[in-house]
């Protein structure tokens, strides 16, 4: 139901100082004043003090804070009560216990946001906009999430939307004058605005390949030989003992991965065991473990001790990583000034010397479009938005064929009528149940 009144705890179950408790719902504030000993709905979004009660057995609960919202200006577009309770466990659980008797039902994650879809306070695009804001771990995401939210994409592709709609009144046009020579629109002008759509949308897919690593974070893989200071690398890079570290080559047996922050954006970053050839069943497992995260990485850091000539093999590695490398000298503390053929970001992992350089090098080249622009354009963080874009594109082309082919104007316009639809399924103009399902699969209770 769309309507019925729900509720949650909004903040994470714990020791705290407060925790939230929301209502929404027709007969949201009814329900909250079966509850809250003193509620009064006027005035609105005023905080208000009050005991929590349970309506059953009068029991008292806590003594809260609660402010109420009344449709449609609230953030689900109903009627709704946002109640601060004392923190912890029991009282929060209790409150919301408290709801359900009072005629409130439980929450489903990201219901509150789903009814603010549908209720049309946000489109698709800024509810996903909201979980990446919580899930954010680095400036970068933040900064995508928040331009998101202030409908940077959704504004990107209304435009893109508009565009098709102006390309189809074009054509309507052209069919509606069949018999004028050249028509009322000369067809370079067609031409032209379908050149220009078909390079916005190819435009704005290519920003999906570090949206998308923005929103998960780069995989970033620490790679080379036995004892080379890789885990000592990933340690100081986490900036706590994460790995183990010995002097014995083949210490690391399997691969570790932690997630770390590098000149503002994300990174999942990768310990793995020492590349070589072993007798050794666990250690070779281990390395076969490598070579997965190696195929996935979207950067290999390799290291090499400095002052070391790199071996054949080395560098036949090396070359089948296909330029996807940074290349890292380790142990900078304990060796000579480097050589001219040396290459590579000298690092130490016991003075800390080159790790702010590395930083910057990763997010450089993981991010490379991204890390020089001070504002985040609109970006396509999702395969949903690529996918769509992706037919859009191609419906527009289809359509530029259909006339090369000499189609009749009317059928080659289908094209643009899905391309259209197309772009507002990326909006959420009109959402099919299952896209919202899916949308909201992994958001809090709460939220
Ligand atoms: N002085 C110095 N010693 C280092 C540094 N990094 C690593 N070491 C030493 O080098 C040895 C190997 O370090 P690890 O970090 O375990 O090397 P690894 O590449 O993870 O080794 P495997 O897991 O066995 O492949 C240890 O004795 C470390 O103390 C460094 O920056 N400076
Ligand atoms: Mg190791």
């Amino acid at each position: 139901m769309l309507s019925d009144v729900i509720a949650a705890v909004a903040t994470p179950a714990g020791r705290s100082a407060i925790a939230v408790v929301r209502v929404s719902g027709d007969g949201a504030h009814t329900v909250a004043s079966r509850v809250l000993e003193s509620f009064r709905p006027e005035p609105e979004r005023r905080a208000a003090r009050s005991r929590v009660v349970h309506p059953a057995t009068g029991e008292v609960i806590d003594e809260a804070v609660y402010i109420t919202l009344h449709a449609p200006r609230s953030y689900t577009g109903q009627d709704m009560v946002e109640i601060s309770t004392h923190g912890g466990v029991l009282v929060p659980a209790e409150t919301l216990a408290a709801l359900v008797a009072a005629g409130a039902r439980v929450a489903t994650p990201g219901e509150f946001t789903r009814r603010a879809v549908l209720n049309g306070k946000m489109d698709l695009l800024q509810a996903e906009a909201v979980g990446d804001l919580i899930d954010a771990t680095a400036p970068a995401q933040r900064r995508t999430a928040l331009s998101q939210l202030d409908r940077g994409l959704s504004l990107r592709i209304t435009k893109l939307r508009s565009q098709v709609l102006d390309l189809e009144a074009l054509v309507s046009y052209e069919i509606d004058f069949p018999e004028e020579d050249s028509g009322p629109v000369a067809p370079e002008r067609i031409d032209g605005a379908v050149e220009e759509l078909c390079e916005a949308f190819r435009d704005l897919s290519r920003t999906a390949a570090e949206g998308e690593r923005l929103r998960e974070g780069a995989l970033a893989v620490i790679a080379g030989w036995p004892n080379a200071g890789k885990s000592s690398l990933f340690n100081a890079l986490v900036g706590h003992e994460r790995a183990i570290v010995t002097e014995v080559p083949g210490t690391t047996r399997d691969a570790i991965e932690a997630p770390v922050t590098c000149g503002g954006f994300p990174f999942r970053l990768v310990d793995t065991a020492g590349l070589r050839a072993t007798e050794d069943r666990v250690e070779r497992l281990g390395v076969e473990v490598s070579h997965r995260y190696l195929d996935a990485a979207d950067v290999v850091i390799f290291c090499g001790e400095c002052g070391r000539r790199l071996e054949p093999a080395e560098q036949e590695f090396l070359e089948k990583l296909n330029g996807r490398v940074v290349m890292v000298r380790t142990k900078a503390d304990i060796s000579p000034p480097p050589c001219a053929s040396e290459s590579g970001i000298r690092v130490s992992a016991i003075s800390g010397e080159g790790l702010p350089e590395l930083r910057t090098e990763l997010a450089r080249f993981a991010f490379a479009t991204l890390s020089g622009q001070a504002d985040l354009e609109p970006l396509v963080t999702r395969e949903r938005h690529r996918a769509a874009l992706q037919v859009a594109l191609e419906e527009t082309e289809a359509f530029r064929d259909s006339r090369i082919a000499g189609l009749e104007g009317a059928v080659a316009a289908i094209h643009l009528q899905a391309a259209v639809r197309a772009l507002e399924d990326i909006i959420g103009v009109v959402t099919a149940d299952d896209i919202l399902d899916r949308v909201f699969a992994s958001f809090c209770v709460g939220k």
